[in-house]
């Protein structure tokens, strides 16, 4: 049999980009295609300046096993998976120095994304960096340790398209599977905020800034723990 479509690295060559820039996946959730990609340079720059202070790497879970995903983070206080379970904590476990700050432009990226998908007032005091290889995956989960939902999260996705999981308040209920690629930012709170969610894998076309890595940033607004 003929395949009707050409690979899909032609595809991105041959075709403009048809999906829309804004797309609301239901109420409190927004995903803007490409509102970082301006910035994408910038980005991966602040992105490396953060991970030499602390860097990348399989944080262990809850149940015994290693996250597929690497891991760190920037801001005030940082989310850490261990075999103690899950937290927010002022220093990062593996230096015990504070996590490497915000860099003030992706604080004002993040609050103009959450401006832009309807969430004034957004100031994100933690990150989580999330970087994916060929064999990276994050099960479906919600986010639910900041302590605070009325704040949405920001996911900022660079390099390697990512194919997101979007589900509903139930672990088992329907889910939708749709790419998050290089700039898109996807913008998430009020009745969705605890929704489940989680990446499948990834594409499987190298990007030209990140080769065969995906990186993801959540911005969230923690209350510190007491
Ligand atoms: C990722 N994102 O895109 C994983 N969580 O690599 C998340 O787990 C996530 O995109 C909360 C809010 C937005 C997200
Ligand atoms: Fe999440």
């Amino acid at each position: 049999m003929t395949h009707p479509h050409p690979p899909a690295q032609q595809m991105d060559l041959l075709l403009p980009d048809t999906r829309p820039a804004r797309e609301e996946l239901e109420t409190g959730a927004v995903l803007m295609r490409q509102f970082a990609t301006p910035h994408a340079a910038n980005l991966l720059q602040a992105l490396h300046e953060i991970t030499q202070q602390a860097p990348f790497h399989h944080m262990l879970t809850p149940g015994g096993g290693t996250m597929s995903a690497a891991m760190t983070c920037c801001g005030t206080l940082g989310w850490v998976s261990s075999p103690m379970g899950y937290a927010y904590t002022a220093l990062d476990p593996l230096s015990q120095r504070p996590w490497p700050a915000m860099p003030a432009s992706l604080f004002a990226l993040a609050q103009s994304a959450a401006l832009a998908a309807g969430y004034p007032n957004f100031a994100p005091n933690a990150c989580l960096l999330n970087r994916y290889q060929s064999h990276s995956h994050m099960g479906l989960h919600q986010d639910r340790d900041e302590g605070d939902i009325t704040q949405p999260i920001v996911s900022l996705s660079l390099g390697r398209t990512g194919l997101f999981m979007w589900g509903g308040p139930n672990r088992h209920g329907r889910v939708r599977t749709f790419a998050l690629e290089h700039g898109d930012v996807l913008v998430w709170g009020g009745p969705a905020r605890l929704h489940y969610h989680g990446i499948k894998g990834l594409a499987p076309n190298p990007h030209a800034l990140t080769g065969l890595t995906r990186y993801n940033m959540t911005f969230r607004h923690v209350v510190a723990p007491s």
